[in-house]
Formats: C-alpha cells, structure tokens, sequence
C-alpha cells in the first residue's frame, strides 16, 4: 500500500440522501438496470494517462500537480502503477486504460522502449490478477515525442511510419497479454497543419495501409477483441483525418475494412466536431459501428477538448439512451477519458471527480432505461414516420421517378405540413430526469 490516498477507503452506494462525500448516491454497481447489473451496463474505466501521468499544464504554464510517481525511472513508474490500481479499488472500476507512454518511462530507441514496456505489463497482469481489475483498452501513443511531429503513419518519413507499426505491434502484444477488450486507435497527428507542404491521397493511403495490417496482426495473433478508431476533428493537427464518425466510416469503406473495425466515440470530441454526443453514438449504431465512449465533456465556450469529467444528467441521458438503444456495449465500454482541473491538487479530488462523474453517468443511465422502458418516445418516433408502414409508402421507394409523377398527378398528392412536436418531446424527456 501507498500512503497517497491517505486512508480514503473504498466507495460505497449510500443512495441519493447520503450526506457523505464519499458515497455514490446512483451507481449502485448490483442494482440491475434495463436487464443487467449498473456495473455491466456502465462497463466503468480509468484512463492512466489524466490521472497518473498529466502534470496539470497548460499553454502558458507547466505541472501543477505534485506527484511522487514523476520521474523518469522505472521505481517511478511501478510507483504510478501502484497508486492507480489502489484509485482502481477504491472507485470499484471494473476497467482501465493506457497509452505505453503513460506507464513506461520513455527510452533511448524501439528497443529500451519495448523492453521496458514489457516489464510494466507483466507488472500490470500481478496487479490485475490480484485485484481482478480488467484492461478496456490499450493503445499506442504515436503523437507526444518529437519524433511523430508531422503524424505517425501518415508521416512522409517512412522510417516513422516503420517506427509507428512496430510500437504498436508491440501495444497491442500488451494489450493481448493483459487480456484487453479491445484496441484503440486515436490519430492524433494523423492530418496536416497546411495543405502547402502536405500530399493527402498519399497520406490517406499509408493511413488505411496501416490500418489494415493492423487488422491483420489481430487475426495473426487471434486477439479476440474489437479494433477501435476514436474520431477527432482537429487539436493537435488542424485537419485530423478521422475527423467524426461519417468520416471514419467513409474512411473504411474506402479501404474495405468496415466490418473489421469500429469507433470509440468521445463526447468532447463530438461536440469540437460541431456534433452532439447522441448524434455520433446514433449514426455509429445506424452503421454498425457502435463500439465504445470515452465520456469527458468540453467546456462549451473554449472551444477545445478540455477533457472534462462528465456532470450534466440531461446530456447523460440521451448518451446512454443511444448505447441502450444500440443494443447497449459488447466489448465497449465507459472510459473515463477526463482529467481534474490544474488546480484540483488534491488526491481526493481524483477520487471524487471520478465519483461524480460515475454518478452522472448511472442517472444519466436510469433515466434512459426508463425512457426505452416506457417507450413514449420510441412511439412518438414511430408514429411520425407511420406514413412509410403502409403499403403505398413501402411501394414508394420500389418505384421510380416517372411513375411517382403519374402517382401524384393523377392522385392529386398534396402533403399537408404535421407538428414536429420538439418541445412536447424535450418536455417528456425531462419527466425521467
Ligand atoms: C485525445 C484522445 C485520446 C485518446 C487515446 O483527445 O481523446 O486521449 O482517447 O489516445
Ligand atoms: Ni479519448
Ligand atoms: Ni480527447
């Protein structure tokens, strides 16, 4: 044991009248919500890289955050992992998630790297097995050094591209290891800053080259998990590739790879992307993408991912309807990939913003079984589209241009205009909150 937390102990349900802070007043991880228990339907995880390797900075000044697991050693490092798998206990998560550069001290060259990223995942899978704590996901962070400045494998130096593939050949042996669910891909420097110096339709190219061997490695390997792109529209580059989800599905039906990969959804990124969060979980499950979220909200006025825990029931709600509605996750998950403000020092502040973030979440689930349970919404929905059961709309869309004009002409169609009922809905929406 660690002596950070300083003697916080595990979080318990207490229900919504508990005066304690250190309580769950909604996420009751064995209460059984739209058919399973809130712990599998929530599929809880802690992303390594906010918690336990930010420094708290920000453009105009550097770590806030004192923490005695920074520094370049592997003492450091297995210190890190020490305290973050007790945050694992105390909070009660079920899942985590890591970048190799989030547990590993950063090496001379590909080899010190993989060596030492060895190291920390078999001390990781001593953790796991004593704790019974799960790896959601693992990913390769190909966008912090230097080295991946102008991308990773969109890069115009092959030797980074070669450098990129074998880091994360070596990420997803971790994560193979480790028994993950799945495996991230989040192209933080997969775009351009300036059209001037960039050839697109090669980097597009290398980029669903990647990709595929990507695909193929799993296959080669047997990983059982699911292969995730997480979209972002810009932040790091200007124009990121993946740029929201219609994109990355453009993307892989280019390269043919549709069935082979899905998306991993962020809430702050679909809002940068000038989307709503429930907008990108709803086109991913018409596509058949639907596979996980990472559920951290922005600050709506800046304008950049500032990665935020999760507060807002209402926004909840309407996410959790879609995953519900999505058949709920499979391999997927609820990533916490949210960070404390820099000047959130404490160590209860870790705690207690993952707390409420969990709790948005569980009421934000709630409210959403009960919608989909009551099914007022869903019937409304059916009911403005009921034109399209009967025969004559079904014949509609068999038919072709020529005799739908002989249809409207000789029947004298004339469509008289029906109340989209927006706010008699946002009010229905609001008696479940
Ligand atoms: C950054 C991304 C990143 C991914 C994992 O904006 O959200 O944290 O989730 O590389
Ligand atoms: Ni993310
Ligand atoms: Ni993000």
């Amino acid at each position: 044991m660690t002596d950070f937390f300083k003697g916080i102990t595990a979080i318990r349900y207490e229900g919504p009248d508990s005066d304690n802070e250190f309580a769950f007043r909604a996420y009751n991880p064995t209460e059984v919500v739209a058919g399973k228990t809130m712990k599998d339907q929530l599929r809880f995880a802690i992303a390594f890289w906010h918690s336990f390797a930010w420094p708290g900075g920000d453009p105009f000044g550097g770590q806030t955050f004192d923490r005695p697991w920074f520094g370049d050693s592997m003492d450091h490092a297995k210190l890190k992992a020490d305290v973050a798998f007790e945050m694992f206990e105390i909070l009660g998560a079920p899942y985590f998630c890591f970048h190799d550069a989030d547990v590993r001290p950063e090496g001379r060259d590909f080899r010190e790297n993989t060596a030492r990223l060895r190291e920390m995942t078999d001390y990781f899978q001593k953790k796991m097995e004593d704790t019974g704590v799960r790896l959601l996901w693992g990913t390769a962070n190909l966008f912090s050094h230097r080295r991946f400045m102008a991308g990773a494998a969109t890069n115009p130096d092959p030797d980074v591209f070669a450098f990129s593939a074998a880091t994360i050949k070596t990420c997803m042996d971790a994560t193979i290891q480790l028994g993950g669910e799945n495996y991230v891909l989040w192209g933080g420097r997969e775009g351009y800053e300036t059209l001037l110096n960039t050839d697109m339709g090669r980097e597009r190219a290398q980029a669903g080259r990647m990709l595929q061997m990507v695909v193929d490695y799993k296959y080669k390997t047997g990983f059982e998990g699911t292969i995730l792109i997480e979209p972002k529209p810009q932040e790091p580059t200007k124009h990121q590739y993946d740029y929201d989800v219609a994109t990355v599905y453009g993307f892989l039906k280019d390269f043919g790879l549709e069935g082979e990969v899905k998306v991993n959804i962020e809430q702050g990124h679909a809002i940068l992307a000038g989307h709503s969060f429930e907008h990108e979980l709803a086109l991913a499950r018409e596509l058949g993408i639907f596979g996980s979220i990472d559920m951290n909200k922005n600050d709506y006025q800046s304008g950049w991912d500032t990665d935020q825990f999760p507060t807002n029931v209402p926004e909840m709600t309407l996410a959790y309807y879609e995953v519900l509605h999505a058949g709920g996750f499979k391999t997927g998950g609820t990533n916490f990939d949210a960070k404390v403000r820099r000047q959130s020092l404490d160590p209860a502040d870790l705690i207690l913003a993952h707390v409420g973030g969990m709790d948005a979440c569980a009421a934000g689930l709630k409210a959403a079984a009960k919608m989909l349970e009551d099914g007022k919404l869903e019937a409304a929905r059916s009911q403005r589209y009921a034109g399209w059961e009967t025969a004559a709309g079904k014949a509609l869309l068999q038919s072709d241009l020529g005799s739908i004009a002989a249809k409207v002409d000789s029947e004298n169609i004339n469509p008289q205009p029906r109340s989209g009922r927006q706010e008699r809905l946002e009010n229905l929406v609001n008696r479940y909150i």
